[in-house]
């Protein structure tokens, strides 16, 4: 297995996921313009990462490759034991990977094209102002639990993820005390560290 992947993007994800399940891999570290070659397009058509190669097999979306991962090392302890706690992990991940991702794009430059600095200004405090409602969110699920879902899971590096570009970009998680004990445990972990070292993030 291979995990084509960007320092600090939604691909660290699936290289922490990796580092929990503990079995071989190789990745790749493929930066801005290096998901737009001609090589790369033909693994991920959208220029984009995470892409996860499988021998001639090359998966892409972010979740579909967390379920693959979780799905063929189910002895990973990510998958939750009953159907409702598999549930309440896609629940988790869907919203994550549907809902705030997609909302931090107006900071990421999605507005740029608007070419009038007050309202580009405008996108950004919007999204901020969304960002915030979602991390309250995830903060609210995180009372007395130390994973999103109880249980560690494929969801909570997707959260750690998004948590640190929060923090990058100014979104106020001010008052968000069980998303900071989240974020300080997540960034204490072995897997976690192995995984930003390798993408040069620590
Ligand atoms: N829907 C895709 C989104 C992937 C995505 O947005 N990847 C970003 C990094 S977090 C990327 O590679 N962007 C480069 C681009 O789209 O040009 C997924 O879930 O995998």
């Amino acid at each position: 297995m291979k995990l084509y992947t960007s320092p600090g993007a939604c691909s660290l994800a699936d290289h922490i996921t990796l580092e929990w399940i503990g079995q071989p891999y190789e990745f790749q570290i493929v930066k801005g313009a290096d998901r737009k070659t001609p090589e790369f397009l033909k693994l991920n058509p959208a220029g984009a990462v995470p892409a996860l190669q499988v021998g001639d097999w090359v998966l892409t979306q972010n979740t579909a490759i967390l379920h693959y991962l979780m799905d063929r090392f189910p002895d990973c302890g990510l998958c939750g034991g009953s159907l409702e706690q598999r549930a309440e992990v896609n629940r988790w991940l869907a919203t994550v990977n549907s809902d705030v991702h997609p909302a931090f794009k107006p900071l990421f430059g999605a507005t740029a094209y608007l070419e009038d600095e007050a309202a580009i200004q405008k996108s950004h405090d919007n999204a901020r102002k969304q960002l915030r409602t979602y991390f309250e969110r995830v903060d609210a699920q995180l009372a007395g639990k130390d994973w999103i879902t109880g249980s560690r899971s494929i969801a909570d590096p997707y959260w750690f993820v998004v948590t640190q570009w929060a923090k990058k970009v100014g979104v106020d998680l001010s008052g968000l005390d069980n998303l900071a004990r989240f974020d300080a445990h997540m960034a204490a972990d072995a897997g976690v560290q192995k995984a930003m070292k390798d993408e040069g993030l620590i």
